[in-house]
């Protein structure tokens, strides 16, 4: 098979990248990248030195592609099942791009920082940090919701944007509810309803009880 995504069931951007897969119906091969187990992690380095994931391997074309938007725009460019995923339209395109980025700058980031002061030792919390955290997921979705065209992020077809969107508010929600965000609240239910989404959800679901604020 030409195409390797190294990656983790429970890791965030790694399904933005695996909703963009499965929506498009490529087949992969998929290579679960263990970072707690040292020989794992260094195997995985050598792929890419930064040991960050997701990347995609594609031995066809001999190319290694990191980050998770540009894993999207990968298989936009090559498969044609995925070519809507990033409109051809240069506005449309561009659109969807700032969505993905917004969505990851102003919500996904600022959540991983939350969970992050879970996983701090005793003595190294940051209480300051996590408040301002929680005010920029809050201001994230304030940004968001009048974006969301609807159903999808870009309106009738689904895009990078909605791939970014889905970890992004399903991981957040967890900590700031969107509970007072009925419209983002909809659209992570509509989400969440879509076969490429449902099978990523479900992927991860052995590994939730590693998802240091699943139980509150
Ligand atoms: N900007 C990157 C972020 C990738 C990223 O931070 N991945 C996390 C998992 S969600 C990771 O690899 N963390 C392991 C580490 O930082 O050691 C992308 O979009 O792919």
């Amino acid at each position: 098979m030409s195409l390797t995504l190294y990656y983790h069931p429970l890791s965030s951007f790694c399904w933005k990248s695996l909703i963009a897969l499965y929506d498009a119906d490529i087949p992969f091969e998929p290579r679960i990248v263990n970072l707690g187990d040292p020989d794992d992690r260094a195997a995985f380095a050598k792929v890419w030195p930064l040991a960050k994931f997701p990347v995609l391997r594609d031995e066809a074309r001999g190319q290694t592609i990191p980050e998770s938007s540009i894993v999207v725009e990968y298989l936009a460019q090559h498969y044609p099942s995925a070519a809507s995923l990033v409109p051809a339209d240069p506005d449309a395109g561009r659109q969807a791009r700032l969505l993905d980025r917004l969505i990851d700058s102003y919500i996904h980031l600022p959540f991983q920082g939350i969970v992050s002061e879970r996983l701090r030792p005793e003595g190294e919390k940051d209480p300051f940090g996590v408040e301002q955290a929680r005010g920029k997921v809050g201001q994230g979705y304030d940004l968001i919701a009048p974006m969301i065209a609807g159903p999808w992020a870009m309106g009738e077809t689904f895009t990078l944007a909605d791939c970014a969107a889905l970890p992004a508010l399903y991981y957040a929600d967890y900590a700031i509810s969107l509970d007072a965000w009925p419209k983002l609240r909809g659209y992570l239910d509509r989400l969440k309803a879509r076969p490429s989404v449902a099978r990523v959800l479900a992927e991860a679901e052995p590994f939730f009880q590693y998802f240091p604020l699943k139980n509150g």
